[in-house]
């Protein structure tokens, strides 16, 4: 596997609330977006990413299994993020969104809860979406960190050699359609893909930090 990831904070914010985690020996990729409108948002994306590591480095099942396993590892980080808040009022309702993937050769689990996204780019071009955002138009209905049921979606998914992983927050989706990101996606370098999406949703304003993970089997 082929692994590049890039974060930037963007033209507007002055913080970067997105937070990424790659762990290339265990295949295990996230991104993480903490709400804007919340206090700490950028403690909460990197609780959740803290807690994703932890996890990635405990055994994992094979097969079926590895899809409770992705849904524990989400909310395992869920509790991480209302643990790190505690009864700090600075800290009351910081939340964050995460998309996690667990990478093999032949397949992948993703999990997520929010609106940051997956997708996956055939060798052939075609551009699937893998995750169903939790929310429409900037207000998000489950987050880490949120005191209410958080019920992360897990999918499992076959792929061929060559095929794309995209890991993204919506500081990208928001600012570049989907075909220009499967233009982008599919360069033949992983590194210059994840450059081009993100330089694509900086030169079209760059309003919100955006994250970048892609992969290529
Ligand atoms: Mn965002």
């Amino acid at each position: 596997m082929k692994v590049a990831a890039r974060t930037e904070v963007g033209h507007v914010r002055r913080r970067n609330e997105d937070a990424l985690l790659v762990e290339e020996s265990a295949g295990v990729v996230a991104v993480a977006d903490g709400l804007g409108g919340h206090p700490s948002g950028d403690v909460a994306s990197r609780a959740a990413v803290v807690s994703l590591q932890q996890t990635s480095a405990s055994t994992r099942p094979a097969g079926e299994q590895l899809g409770q396993w992705v849904t524990d590892a989400l909310l395992t980080a869920h509790q991480a993020v209302l643990d790190e808040a505690g009864d700090d009022p600075e800290r009351a309702g910081m939340a964050t969104t995460a998309v996690l993937a667990v990478v093999g050769d032949t397949d992948l689990w993703i999990g997520h809860v929010g609106d940051s996204r997956g997708y996956l780019l055939s060798a052939g071009g075609r551009l699937q979406a893998l995750t169903r955002d939790h929310g429409m138009g900037g207000y998000i209905t489950q987050a880490l960190g949120l005191e209410r049921d958080v019920v992360p979606d897990v999918a499992h998914v076959d792929v061929s050699s060559g095929d794309r992983l995209l890991l993204c927050t919506d500081g990208l989706t928001n600012m570049v359609d989907e075909p220009r990101i499967a233009a982008l996606l599919g360069d033949n370098d992983v590194q210059a893909a994840t450059d081009g999406l993100v330089e694509a949703a900086l030169a079209n304003g760059g309003v919100d930090n955006v994250t970048v993970i892609v992969v290529e089997f």
